[in-house]
């Protein structure tokens, strides 16, 4: 296992749990840490990777607050080059993840560190997090990936709004948008996150990576192009061990003990 400076990274139980640990500066995301989340994302994408789901956090009162200003954020940087080569390999790893992604807002997700945290499968967050399209603020486009999630997930008008105004955002209203799955109190974040991820961890991981594929295919394909992709999909999860488990549990009526194959 590397050692990690800028993140915590533990595997338990088939659940990966990754966290940004610059908490003095809200978890600001430098060299160093996106290279340290790419590393760790890579592992988790190794076909022995013993992850069956992945909880994203943050360290102290921040989740992240985006790109890290004090660090080369002059007119001379090129800012696409940046992108391509520092953030888009990550979210791309994140993407192709092919288990189940959870995070849990602890506190403010602002510019980039909003894409990451809107970016999992489920997003949870406490009742103090604070979700910011910061970027405008700087002069800035959204990026990140937060100008193809955000309007996906909130509708054209409130996401333009939320990126021109560059206003914070409360988890109540989050919740009321759509932009998160659930928020709970501070105290219960990480019990909740961790008992949710824990539950995906523990299910059948070839069709919950097929649940994966498919939303991330209906949002370009048409609806029989969707039809398509189900069956596909289906295919592979129906010839599956946790398949016949599932039925097998149904029927015996008791839990079913789902093994990720
Ligand atoms: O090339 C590229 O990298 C392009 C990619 C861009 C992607 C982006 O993410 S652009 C957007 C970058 N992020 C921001 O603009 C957010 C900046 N931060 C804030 O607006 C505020 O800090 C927050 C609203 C997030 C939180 O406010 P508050 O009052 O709760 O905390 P604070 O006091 O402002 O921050 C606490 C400390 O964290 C403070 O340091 P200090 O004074 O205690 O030494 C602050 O400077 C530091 N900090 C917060 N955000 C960043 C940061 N340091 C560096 N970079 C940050 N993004």
């Amino acid at each position: 296992m590397p050692t990690f400076e800028t993140i915590k990274f533990e595997l338990t139980d088939g659940l990966a749990v990754i966290s940004f640990n610059r908490p003095e500066l809200l978890n600001a995301l430098n060299s160093q840490l996106k290279a340290e989340f790419l590393k760790a994302l890579r592992m988790l994408n190794q076909p022995h990777s013993a992850a069956r789901a992945l909880l994203i956090t943050g360290e102290g009162r921040g989740f992240c607050a985006g790109a890290d200003l004090a660090e080369g954020a002059t007119d001379a940087v090129d800012m696409g080059a940046s992108l391509t080569d520092t953030y888009h390999p990550f979210l791309t790893e994140l993407a192709n993840l092919n288990i189940p992604v959870v995070s849990a807002v602890n506190g403010v997700a602002a510019g980039a560190g909003m894409s990451i945290a809107i970016s999992a499968d489920i997003v949870l967050a406490s009742r103090s997090a604070i979700f910011l399209q910061a970027f405008v603020n700087i002069g800035l486009v959204p990026d990140a990936g937060s100008t193809f999630i955000l309007p996906r997930l909130i509708g054209l008008n409130r996401a333009r709004a939320m990126m021109m105004l560059g206003e914070k955002v409360t988890a109540d209203k989050a919740l009321e948008w759509g932009m998160v799955y659930d928020v709970v109190d501070d105290d219960k974040l990480m019990e909740t996150a961790k008992a949710m991820a824990q539950k995906l961890a523990n299910g059948p991981t070839v069709a919950l990576n097929g649940i994966r594929t498919l939303m991330a295919q209906s949002l370009k394909n048409d609806y029989q192009q969707q039809l398509a992709a189900e069956a596909v999909v289906q295919r592979g999860a129906g010839r599956t061990a946790d398949c016949i488990e599932g039925v097998t549990a149904f029927i015996q009526k008791r839990p079913a003990n789902f093994k990720g194959i």
